[in-house]
C-alpha cells in the first residue's frame, strides 16, 4: 500500500512543490494548470487502476459490486494473522469441533466460566502481527461453538460473563488501530450452541424446530451489527455456512445488509452457498455473493481474476493444543511466496494459549518470518502474482516494469526464464542489494546466481523488463 501511496502521491507532490516555490504562481496562464492537472490525473488513473472486481451481493443484488478501493487495499497487504481463540483453549482441543467429540458438550459449555486471560495484552499480539510483516488482524469474534468474544447484548455465552470479564474485542480493535493494523472479525454462521439454530452436532439430543430459523438469523444478524457499528470491523470472514439451515438466499441478504451498514467492508464467499469444498473458490461469481475465495490448509491456485486468500495455520490445529508440531520459518514463507506468486493473500493463523500468552514458539517462527519480509516485503505488497507462475523452485510477483522472482532452490546456478519476443530485462538485482549478470537470449532471460548468496528461506532477484509487467501472460517455468 505505501508503494501505492507513493506512487500516486509523488506526481502531487511534484507539481505543487514547483508552484509553491514560484513566486509568479498568479501569473501563470491558465494551460499550466490544466496541464498539471491533466498530469496529475492520469498518473493517478494510470497508477491506480479501479476496474470492476468479480465479486459482490449475489444474483439478487446484480448492482452491489465489491467495494474496488477496499479490494484494492486488501490485496496489496498481502499477509495477514488468523487466531483461533476462546475458552477450548483450556482443554487444547480444536475450537467448535471438539464440542460433543473430544469433550463432552456440557464440559465444553461450561468452559468460559473458567476463561481467565490474565496475561493477555492486546499489544503484544498486534505488535508480534506487525513484527511478522502482517497487515491485517482476523479474531474468532464466535466460532462454531456459539461462545462470543465481546460483550454481546444479545447473549450471556460471552466473555463477560468469564472470570476474566473484560472486552479483549474493544482491546484488539484498538491495539490494532494504534499499530496500523485492518481489524476484522471471523464469524460463524452456524451456532451449534444456539438452541435455535436448526442444525445439531456431536450428538447434541435438543430438538429441533425448524420455524426457529427466523429467530437464529435475527440472532446471527444483530451480532454481525454489533461488530459492525460497535466494533468497526473491517472484514468479515464467514465460516459455518454449509449446513442446509443456511440457504443460498440467507447469504445474499446477509451480504446486503452489512454493505447497507458500512459500504466498506469485505465479506469473505463463505457468507453465501457458492462456497464448494476446501478449495475454496466460488462456481458462479454472479450468483453468489462474496468478495473472494477462501482456500483452506492450502495455496489456492493461480488466479488473477477472482481475488483469494489462504487461511493456514502454524500447526496442526485452528485452536492452540501443547505441544503441538509447527511449520518451520522456511516452510512459512515458502508458503506466503507460492501464495503471492498465485496472486493470493495469505492469513495465517496461531492459536493463543489460555492465559492469553502466544506460545514462544509460534513467537519465534512469526518473528522469524518478519525478519525475511524485512528484506524482502518489497517483492510481496502491493505487487501482484506471475507472470511467472510458482512451483516449488521459485514463484513471482510483479508491480510496474520489475519482476520480482523469489527464488527457494537455493542449489540453482542458473536461471531460464521464458520471455516473450522483443521483451528484455534491462537490470537485473538482488532486492536490497547488489546486480546479477544476465543474458537477454532468443526468447529467453538467463541469469546467473552469484556464489555467496544470503542465508535465508528464498532469495528475491529484481528483474527490470522493458514493458509493464501485467502486459505478460502467465508461464510455466521449467
Ligand atoms: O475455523 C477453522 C475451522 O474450524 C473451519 N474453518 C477454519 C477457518 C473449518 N470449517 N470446515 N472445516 C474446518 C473442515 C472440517 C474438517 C474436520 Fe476436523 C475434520 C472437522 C472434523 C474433522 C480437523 C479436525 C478439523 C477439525 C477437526
Amino acid at each position: 500500500m505505501e508503494k501505492i501511496m507513493n506512487l500516486f502521491s509523488n506526481p502531487l507532490k511534484r507539481a505543487f512543490r514547483s508552484s509553491s516555490s514560484s513566486p509568479d504562481l498568479l501569473l501563470r496562464p491558465p494551460i499550466f494548470f490544466a496541464i498539471a492537472l491533466f498530469v496529475i490525473t492520469s498518473c493517478a488513473t494510470q497508477q491506480v487502476p479501479m476496474s470492476t472486481p468479480p465479486g459482490g451481493g449475489g444474483e439478487a443484488n446484480p448492482i452491489l459490486k465489491t467495494n474496488a478501493a477496499a479490494l484494492k487495499n486488501f490485496r496489496d497487504m498481502r499477509f495477514g494473522m488468523f487466531v483461533h481463540w476462546g475458552p477450548i483453549s483450556i482443554k487444547g482441543t480444536e475450537i467448535g469441533w471438539s464440542r460433543g467429540r473430544e469433550i463432552p458438550i456440557s464440559t465444553y459449555d461450561s468452559l468460559y466460566l473458567k476463561f481467565n486471560p490474565v496475561n493477555f495484552n492486546a499489544e503484544e499480539w498486534i505488535g508480534l502481527a506487525r513484527e511478522a510483516g502482517m497487515k491485517y488482524f482476523v479474531i474468532t469474534s464466535k466460532h462454531h461453538d456459539g461462545f462470543a468474544l465481546w460483550p454481546s447484548e444479545y447473549t450471556d455465552y460471552d466473555i463477560a460473563s468469564t472470570p476474566y470479564k473484560k472486552d479483549v474485542l474493544r482491546d484488539m480493535e484498538l491495539a490494532c488501530e494504534k499499530l496500523g493494523i485492518m481489524f476484522g472479525t471471523y464469524h460463524s454462521i452456524l451456532d451449534w450452541h444456539h438452541p435455535d439454530y436448526t442444525t445439531r452436532y456431536g450428538g447434541d439430543p435438543r430438538p429441533v424446530d425448524s420455524t426457529t430459523m427466523v429467530r437464529y438469523k435475527k440472532y446471527l444478524f444483530n451480532q454481525v451489527k454489533e461488530l459492525v457499528e460497535n466494533y468497526h470491523t473491517h472484514l468479515l470472514w464467514f465460516d459455518g455456512q454449509w449446513e442446509k439451515s443456511w440457504t443460498h438466499a440467507d447469504g445474499m441478504e446477509l451480504y446486503k445488509y452489512i454493505r447497507d451498514m458500512n459500504d466498506n467492508i469485505l465479506i469473505n464467499n463463505r457468507v453465501d452457498k457458492g462456497f464448494k469444498g476446501m478449495a475454496g473458490m466460488t462456481d458462479s461469481i454472479a450468483k453468489y455473493a462474496g468478495d473472494y475465495g477462501t482456500p483452506e490448509q492450502r495455496i489456492g491456485g493461480f488466479n488473477r481474476e477472482y481475488p483469494w486468500e489462504s487461511c493456514i495455520t502454524v500447526g496442526d490445529q485452528w485452536a492452540w493444543k501443547p505441544n503441538e508440531n509447527l511449520k518451520s520459518v522456511d516452510e512459512i514463507v515458502h508458503t506466503l511466496i507460492k501464495t503471492v506468486g498465485g496472486d493470493g493473500n495469505l492469513l495465517l493463523n496461531v492459536g493463543p494459549m489460555p492465559d492469553g500468552r502466544i506460545e514462544y514458539r509460534q513467537v519465534e517462527l512469526l518473528k522469524g518470518v518478519g525478519k525475511w519480509l524485512k528484506v524482502n516485503g518489497e517483492g510481496v505488497y502491493g505487487t501482484r502474482g506471475g507472470p511467472f507462475m510458482p512451483n516449488d523452485k521459485m514463484a513471482s510477483t510483479h508491480v510496474g516494469q520489475v519482476i520480482y522472482l523469489h527464488v527457494m532452490d537455493k542449489s540453482l546456478k542458473e536461471i531460464k526464464l521464458p520471455l516473450p519476443q522483443g521483451v528484455k530485462a534491462t537490470r537485473v538485482s538482488i532486492v536490497g542489494g547488489k546486480s546479477v549478470s544476465y543474458d537477454n537470449r532468443q526468447g529467453e532471460l538467463v541469469i546467473r546466481v552469484p556464489g555467496n548468496m544470503p542465508d535465508a528461506p528464498a532469495y528475491v532477484l529484481k528483474i527490470r523488463i522493458n514493458r509493464k509487467a501485467d502486459s505478460l501472460e502467465p508461464v510455466e517455468v521449467k
